[in-house]
């Protein structure tokens, strides 16, 4: 995960946790951890093998994340074997999942609205939102901003957002610019058969690379509304062209840590053809624009019954998957709460995922959810509360033994395997780990019971009467 929210600490590829000294309580500390960086622990020199005190002690003293690629412990002479506990709290350290500042604002169907008093009014509540929602989760450091909704000026609102980052203490996640709420995108944007038009969107793209770097943001996120409601109105051909011009601009101005990431979705709001349809169109553009453009995978963006993890591991695979939008769906993009419809599927995305040490470190979580009904701040609370379950199920999974089982195609045997993770209950393990982290153990009735929600409401709203006709 490279939304960076993760305490000083060691964090292995695997679940991306902190090791502790000791990894429990109850035992000694190992006799050694061997562990393989990503990146080269300057001040340690070269070795590979370190004693888990030295190393832990090291990683606070230095405020230092190591992002590892493998880690193997020793103890009393013997592979330490993690118990179900350590892989949770390994699993629950590493875990970062980014919030939208559009999950918190006044949003609704393209049927109208239904406005809420504690709804976010500006872009200072969405912060205050989110700031109570980490505090609550402990999981949520950053927040996805909206270049149109969230910085209206563009670039010259970033000084205000970098108060509002000190402010709260949350820092701002992925850019994502708006492709979609023009007039003139009509008939696409850096898509429209007009050179103008497509100027003004490539401009818009410049403007949130130029944005985000300000930030500090690592990632733009580009989701492309274009398309056609009807056959022969667009020339799909011509379009892909545009599409690959306006990726090439954008990526010639990534500095050097940033990255693109391209969501696909397959109709809606264009009904015939939307120029980014799926993860193959994605992900040929991805590798057309150059090394820093990776695929986001938004969870409601298939079809029906669509194999999503399977699409995942291929991602991975490739090592072009750079994040995911969370959400859940029944219908089509139905923006519902992450595993609210199938939690199964979550998990299995989580096993692919966790099977994968380096693909995870370099896939960013985002949740993309706002609710019509459901209270803005409770919806989010939850969501991470469900995320964090169904990762720390995933965490449980042998993979070792699921391999061995795979191997020798033990069919009843494997999806057994997986299946009693899914239906370990892990929820006693997550309240653990909240409370040695010194959160509310249920997050939830903290939420109802602490203030929050009564304060805001009253002081918001008066402004929520108003209707109010931007989406965020
Ligand atoms: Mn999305």
């Amino acid at each position: 995960m490279n939304t960076g929210g993760g305490r000083p600490g060691i964090s292995p590829g695997s679940g991306r946790g902190l090791v502790q000294p000791g990894l429990n309580n109850r035992s000694p500390s190992p006799d050694r951890v061997r562990l393989q960086t990503a990146t080269p622990i300057q001040s340690l020199g070269d070795q590979r093998q370190f004693s888990a005190v030295a190393l832990t002690a090291w990683a606070q003293e230095s405020h230092t994340q190591l992002q590892c690629v493998s880690i193997e412990v020793v103890f009393q002479g013997r592979n330490y074997v993690k118990t179900a506990e350590e892989k949770i709290t390994e699993a629950l350290d590493g875990l970062a999942i980014e919030i939208p500042s559009w999950g918190f604002a006044n949003t609704g169907t393209r049927f109208g609205k239904y406005v809420q008093a504690e709804a976010a009014t500006s872009i200072e509540e969405k912060f205050a939102d989110a700031a109570q929602v980490h505090a609550l989760t402990g999981a949520s450091p950053t927040l996805a901003l909206h270049v149109l909704w969230d910085l209206p000026h563009g670039v010259s609102d970033v000084p205000l957002i970098q108060d509002l980052q000190k402010k709260y203490g949350i820092r701002a996640g992925s850019i994502n610019p708006n492709l979609f709420q023009r007039q003139e995108y009509k008939y696409g944007s850096i898509c429209n058969p007009s050179a103008e038009i497509r100027k003004i969107a490539v401009d818009h793209l410049l403007d949130s690379v130029e944005i985000a770097r300000r930030l500090d943001s690592q990632d733009v996120s580009l989701w492309i509304a274009d398309g056609s409601n009807y056959p022969g109105t667009q020339n799909i051909p011509r379009r892909i062209g545009y599409l690959m011009e306006a990726m090439a601009a954008t990526h010639a101005r990534l500095g050097p840590k940033q990255r693109m990431l391209i969501e696909y979705k397959p109709f809606e709001p264009a009904f015939y053809h939307t120029d980014v349809a799926d993860w193959g169109m994605a992900l040929l553009l991805a590798r057309h624009a150059g090394p820093k453009a990776f695929v986001l995978v938004d969870t409601g963006h298939h079809y029906q019954s669509q194999n999503i993890e399977q699409i995942v591991a291929w991602l991975l695979r490739e090592r072009a998957l750079g994040g995911f939008h969370f959400n859940d769906r029944r219908y089509a993009d139905d923006d519902l709460t992450i595993g609210s419809i199938d939690p199964y599927q979550v998990f299995r995305i989580f096993h692919e995922l966790l099977g994968d040490a380096s693909g995870l470190q370099q896939t960013a979580f985002m949740i993309d959810q706002s609710h019509n009904l459901k209270g803005k701040l409770e919806a989010m609370v939850q969501t991470i509360c469900n995320a964090q379950e169904l990762f720390a199920k995933a965490a449980l999974i042998d993979q070792e033994r699921l391999a061995g089982l795979q191997e020798e195609a033990r069919l009843v045997e494997a999806e057994e395997c997986l299946r009693s993770a899914f239906w370990a209950d892990v929820r006693p393990a997550v309240r653990a780990w909240r409370q040695s982290r010194g959160l509310p153990e249920d997050p939830l009735t903290a939420l109802r019971t602490c203030g929050y929600l009564e304060r805001i409401r009253k002081e918001r709203s008066e402004r929520n009467a108003v209707s109010v006709s931007s989406y965020a």
